[in-house]
């Protein structure tokens, strides 16, 4: 069990997407949504935090897109830096900073890293044969080199994995190995890399993580790390032979840069660096405000990064686990001077409408294109992807149950419930707060249940339970929509106005706890009730009072919270994504007729084949299968049946050459004899085609 550290600050990371193509709901639900919620949460305890993301713009899959786009790479990270980075900030989502791992900043802080972990004699230097492309002229990441897997013969095998058997390989293994670049056998050329000894960790990191965070870490990561462990660590590569990303920085190293994960996770350092760098210089102010920050100076990230107090915690997707919780580490460890996550939440992956979510296939919800579809509902997807977030297991993303979150739970309860309780004070209270008068049992129920709410939200937000805390911040919005629907204040009016001002009261008061403890959730919608309660903002430990705005509070201008979604949008965009599946496969052709037992060359020599010409052709009287073809066999003029009828018409036989078996048996069909037999291929599908030489010769041609 890990001790209660005592904290101070937070540094609050999520995984830097990589620059090279659009990102999609599936991210969002897997580290950026609930990285916010609980940064968001965070602030709202006033705690000291940063919450640090930026872009990842190295690795082969930059070089690799820019490729696909006829482009340079630095036009490839400028496009897709700016398109990610303004979706997640206009989806709420509450980065202190956004850098980019191109910035001269991490450039420096990497080289840095590397510098100390070589000086320190961490980095064990090895030459090795790698796989180079001589066309190319580049050395081959296992991605791009393909050939056949020698565990189950796939063709088509990656130098890294076959994804027809699911082996790992590595591309040596391969058989007859290609580049995917010039698509010709590269070559084995020897080059040197410098090597992070992993096994040299493992009674550490067996202490750190299956000791230490037995009980804090999810079972998914934990369970991750454990096979990762069990299985015996390698030293891995912490270089490449590359022409995109950092230099390595030491002599004679041209052509080999910083391999991405080694330097993607010092993005988040960079980033914080950057960050403080530029509040010291007055450049920039928190996007959450906090006020104690104070004065700051440059030097400040490190508090971020190498005090004790600090509590550091990575929101990523499962693929990215082994980086976060065992090499990068491993770097920090290494390094001697930087503390470790204390949790790595990761999640599983989102699936959508049945199928895994792929941009390239274009099945997919990428951000840009939802919120240009979907103007000001910013906050309804938050909340569909926080009710079905993966947390221990892949889940679904699917339009339906987005309209029925949508329609069923934040117009029908949460935003049914608010607008109540305004629409009614406006009536009978001249839109301010009326006071409350004595409290009957249905009352006091609802201000102890109201009391409850924020310390079990709270609780599941810092376990990481985002699922069940989103459904108790509907369940205190469905606490106050049952009240109003048990007293019915609009019946009670003409009668007793004064409870009416008493349901009202705490109907109102409901709603600015609602106010309050959304904004993780649902910050646009946060905003919005503020602005209709004209509430200021209020932090978490004022929430679970009834005591939030004074009798006599003039409240703002109302609307409505959330709009219902009508099918036909719904249908729509289901419509997009099935215009996205490739067309059915064309059938496999039907397998052809099973082989004939073995002859031998006397037996088909004893077949006298030959070409004959079709001189005359008619239908058979009383066969709908039946043509009577008069044939020059060159030996003679001869008659022959052939059941070609369904497939060729008597006119376009004529002047036909054919081939036919001459010595065959004559033989009697429908009181014709047929001295001979023409010869076709047909195959399984019922197609009848007759066989033809490949040109014109004289009638009586033998075959052989
Ligand atoms: N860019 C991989 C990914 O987007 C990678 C994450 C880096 S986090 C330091 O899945
Ligand atoms: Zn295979």
């Amino acid at each position: 069990m890990a001790e209660a550290k005592k904290i101070n600050r937070y540094t609050v990371t999520a995984a830097l997407p990589y620059a090279n193509g659009p990102k999609h709901i599936g991210h969002l639900a897997g580290a950026y949504i609930p990285a916010d919620v609980y940064v968001r949460f965070l602030r709202l305890l006033k705690k000291n935090v940063v919450f640090v993301c930026g872009s990842d713009e190295h690795g082969t899959a930059i070089p690799n897109q820019a490729l696909k786009e006829g482009t340079t790479p630095r036009e490839i990270i400028d496009k897709y830096h700016a398109l990610i980075r303004d979706c997640l900030y206009q989806l709420g989502i509450s980065f202190d900073v956004y850098h980019r791992t191109s910035e001269p900043i991490h450039h420096e802080t990497s080289q840095e890293f590397f510098l100390d972990l070589h000086g320190k004699g961490l980095l064990a230097e090895e030459t090795s044969e790698q796989y180079f492309d001589t066309q190319a002229n580049v050395f081959l990441a296992d991605r791009y080199i393909m050939g056949t897997c020698p565990r189950c013969g796939h063709p088509n095998a990656y130098g890294d994995q076959c994804e027809k058997c699911g082996s790992t390989l590595s591309p040596n293994e391969l058989i007859n190995p290609r580049s995917t670049l010039s698509g010709t056998p590269p070559v084995l050329k020897p080059t040197k890399h410098w090597y992070l000894p992993l096994q040299n960790y493992e009674p550490w990191l067996r202490d750190w993580i299956l000791k230490s965070h037995a009980d804090d870490w999810k079972t998914n990561v934990y369970g991750q790390c454990k096979s990762w462990i069990d299985a015996g660590l390698q030293p891995r590569a912490m270089t490449r032979d590359l022409d995109w990303g950092i230099k390595v920085p030491l002599p004679d190293t041209e052509g080999k840069v910083l391999y991405v994960w080694f330097d993607a996770p010092i993005g988040y350092v960079s980033a914080t660096r950057a960050l403080f760098q530029e509040l010291s210089q007055g450049k920039r102010t928190f996007s959450t405000p906090q006020s104690d920050f104070g004065k700051v100076s440059a030097d400040d990230w490190k508090k971020y990064w190498q005090a004790e107090d600090t509590s550091l915690i990575h929101f990523i997707g499962k693929d990215n686990i082994v980086f976060h919780c065992i090499i990068f580490p491993v770097i920090l460890h290494a390094s001697g001077k930087y503390i470790l996550p204390d949790n790595v939440p990761a999640n599983e992956f989102l699936n959508l409408e049945g199928d895994k979510m792929s941009t390239s296939r274009g099945w997919s919800i990428e951000m840009h294109d939802y919120l240009r579809e979907f103007p000001g509902k910013e906050d309804v997807l938050r909340y569909t992807l926080l009710t079905i977030m993966p947390e221990a297991k892949d889940s679904e993303f699917t339009w339906k149950d987005y309209q029925s979150k949508n329609n069923n739970e934040l117009v029908a309860i949460f935003g049914n419930f608010v607008n109540r309780a305004l629409v009614l004070t406006q009536k009978y209270f001249d839109n301010k707060l009326p006071a409350r008068g004595t409290l009957t049992e249905i009352d006091e129920r609802l201000i102890a249940e109201v009391q409850a709410f924020p310390s079990r939200i709270a609780a599941a937000i810092e376990a990481y339970k985002f699922r069940e805390a989103t459904a108790l911040l509907m369940d205190l919005a469905r606490t106050g929509n049952k009240y109003l629907a048990e007293t019915e204040p609009w019946k009670l009016a003409a009668k007793d106005l004064a409870r009416v001002g008493t349901i009202l009261n705490l109907a109102l008061q409901v709603s600015a706890n609602l106010a309050v403890l959304c904004e993780p959730f649902l910050p646009f919608t946060a905003d919005k009730l503020r602005g209709m309660l004209a509430m200021k903002k209020l932090l978490w430990d004022d929430t679970g009072s009834v005591d939030l705005l004074p009798a006599g509070h003039a409240l703002g201008v109302s609307s409505l919270l959330f709009e219902k979604i009508e099918n036909p949008v719904i249908e729509a965009q289901i419509q997009k994504l099935m215009n996205t599946k490739a067309p059915e496969p064309t059938p496999a052709a039907k397998p052809a007729a099973p082989l004939k037992s073995e002859v031998t060359i006397d037996d088909f020599g004893k077949l006298d084949i030959r070409v004959g010409k079709v001189l005359a052709a008619e239908k058979m009287e009383k066969s709908n299968k039946l043509l009577k073809l008069t044939v020059n066999s060159g030996l003679d003029t001869r008659t022959i049946l052939s059941g070609i009828a369904q497939h060729y018409t008597p006119e376009e036989m004529v002047g036909k050459q054919v081939v036919f078996i001459a010595n065959l048996a004559p033989r009697k069909m429908m009181g014709l004899e047929s001295q001979g037999m023409i010869l076709t291929a047909s195959d399984a599908d019922g197609k009848v085609k007759l066989l033809q030489p490949a040109g014109e010769v004289d009638p009586g041609a033998t075959i052989s």
